[in-house]
């Protein structure tokens, strides 16, 4: 009851909450909160242990807690499996992986790599001065968040073996490793007082990676938003964000912006704003529209972004630093003029949110601005100025592509009306062709519904990226990936170990890059998604998209199949 009460406090003053970190005694102390008309005042002083008592509750531990040396890598683990492809018509064909195509190459400098995030991987949640970040709350508090109740307590232990993960990709021959930083490791409450030991642990991440000749790419938010800004002023949602992920990108830049090379500022917004409005009664309440919470949120992610850069860049004018987004080819499903006008809306809400005012002119694309024009402020010259340019590559999330079509009582029925299930976007999009009856191809695990293979537009895909937005240093696929189908339910190591879905995902996937780059398309690199198994957010720990297997119960590592067939492509292909 008393905890209730107080949560109830913290919720109702939290706009007036003025919060001060002091490490020497870890105390973030409110000072006046005041509730409502009741006119509650209250002066209490919160721990970062009382913060995590109160939000979070009890968290678990593994028994490797302290930071552990790599384990020797057993040389029988590192034989490529036996080739799963096998000579199509006509007969003699050789094996792909052993026919090359002579005008195919990936350039000499092409990175290929692996990536992860924080909260899926590191586990060590409350260890060396960590703060909560909302997914803490999500994975404890809010029953089913995560459908399985799991949490990231845990997870891979990555905070404690993260020597052994980059000594095994290393050991691949992968070129780069793509994590993110915790925010509330740096900065507990978020703003304010710098925890050192984060520092020092990143420091020696990094490090770690340049031993190995590794490639470290870091992201600075990729979805873990420190407890306390979402408490104080609702996250994203608010325009105090803005400045204070301009604080942490500061720490971040100065820190380590002459060993780390590439950054991505911030991932996938279009994801993570589609979070909000995030579940009632666990965060501080808004009184902004469900409907309008994600691109709220999106204008604040925009108006961030673009002052990080900027920070880098007055770091390191040579850094390359852009934002990473999500979205995938949108294929007119018929040749109806409502279907290409529902593609031209696709394209609008999902990469054009981020990209037109990055990379063409600082503002939102035509048919997005129609809707957000209703409600948030025009970005002034000034701010379009700002963002304007701020990304210098295309670092796409680029898993899958979807049929395209205009919702069934048509467009103009749903934008004019707000109450429309698939307002304000009012497109429609589905994995099957026009004939209702194949899939665009292999579907994923169940858990992810928006996930099959479609590697058959990506040429179409990188032409389009190239010829829409322009970006001046070329185009990453900053994550690909497949959950390989039902994976969970096999229970021995050597049918887990073998990923047919997830290895011709690859195999084809980077032919199709390799199809791409022979058309003139500038394509940098690639990061697979992902290093290992992990927890996949609201899936839990049962929808695997890891190139390794990791057993939870020991944190072993395994290499799969599919990691072999990632790094073949680039033995043949790679220029010497
Ligand atoms: C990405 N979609 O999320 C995230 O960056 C990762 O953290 C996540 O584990 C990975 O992809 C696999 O899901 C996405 O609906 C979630 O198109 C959804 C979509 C794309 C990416």
């Amino acid at each position: 009851m008393a905890v209730t009460l107080l949560t109830l406090l913290l919720f109702a003053g939290a706009r007036s909450v003025s919060c001060q970190y002091n490490a020497s005694t870890a105390i973030a102390t409110p000072s006046k909160t005041t509730s409502g008309s009741s006119a509650f005042v209250t002066n209490f002083e919160l721990s970062l242990d009382d913060y995590w008592d109160l939000f979070v509750g009890p968290v678990s531990t593994f028994s490797i807690n302290t930071t552990v040396e790599p384990t020797p890598i057993p040389s029988s683990s590192l034989i490529p499996p036996p080739p799963l492809y096998y000579p199509s018509f006509p007969i003699g064909q050789q094996v792909p992986l052993q026919a090359k195509n002579e005008s195919w190459s990936f350039p000499k400098d092409f990175w290929y790599g692996v990536a992860g995030a924080a909260y899926q991987i590191e586990g060590a949640v409350k260890a060396e001065g960590r703060g909560p970040s909302i997914w803490d709350v999500l994975s404890h508090r809010v029953p089913s968040y995560v459908i399985t109740n799991e949490t990231g307590d845990v997870a891979d232990n990555n905070y404690y073996q993260y020597k052994e993960d980059i000594a095994r990709i290393a050991a691949l021959g992968i070129k780069a490793y793509s994590f993110s930083l915790s925010w509330s490791r740096i900065l507990p409450f978020g703003s304010g007082q710098v925890n050192e030991e984060a520092l020092r642990h990143y420091d020696d991440v990094i490090d770690t990676c340049l031993q190995y000749n590794i490639i470290p790419q870091v992201t600075l938010y990729h979805w873990d938003l420190p407890l306390y800004l979402q408490n104080s002023y609702g996250g994203w949602l608010g325009s105090e964000i803005v400045d204070d992920f301009t604080a942490y990108a500061e720490i971040v830049f100065n820190r380590w912006a002459s060993k780390v090379h590439h950054w991505f500022t911030i991932n996938e917004p279009i994801v993570f704003c589609g979070f909000y409005p995030l579940p009632v009664g666990f965060f501080k309440n808004t009184t902004i529209p469900p409907k309008q919470q994600p691109y709220v949120c999106g204008h604040n992610v925009l108006l961030a972004h673009a002052n990080a850069y900027h920070v880098a860049k007055s770091v390191n004018s040579s850094l390359s630093v852009s934002f990473k987004t999500n979205g995938g080819y949108k294929i007119q499903r018929t040749n109806s003029s409502a279907d290409a006008q529902a593609v031209q809306r696709a394209w609008d809400f999902q990469e054009g949110w981020f990209a037109n005012p990055t990379f063409i002119n600082g503002d939102y694309p035509p048919l997005l601005k129609d809707y957000v024009s209703t409600f948030l402020p025009n970005f002034t010259e000034e701010q379009k100025a700002h963002i304007n340019g701020t990304a210098d590559i295309f670092a796409h999330d680029a898993y899958t592509s979807d049929f395209i079509m205009a919702p069934d009582s048509g467009i103009d029925a749903c934008t004019s009306n707000s109450s429309h299930s698939l307002y304000p976007q009012c497109y429609n999009t589905t994995k099957l062709y026009a004939n209702n009856y194949w899939a665009i191809g292999p579907a994923g695990d169940p858990g992810t519904p928006w996930l099959n293979k479609a590697t058959d537009w990506v040429p179409a895909f990188l032409h389009y990226m190239q010829d829409t937005w322009k970006p001046k240093g070329g185009i990453a696929i900053t994550e690909f990936g497949i959950s390989e189908p039902y994976e969970e339910l096999r229970k021995d190591l050597a049918s887990i170990l073998i990923d047919p879905i997830r290895s011709s995902y690859y195999h084809d996937y980077l032919q199709a890059i390799l199809i791409a780059l022979s058309e003139g398309v500038n394509v940098v690199g690639t990061l697979a998604w992902s290093i290992y198994d992990n927890l996949e957010w609201t899936s839990g720990y049962g929808v695997k998209f890891g190139i390794q297997y990791v057993n939870l119960t020991t944190q072993e590592r395994y290499f799969k199949a599919s990691a072999f067939e990632y790094v073949n492509v680039f033995n043949v292909y790679l220029e010497k």
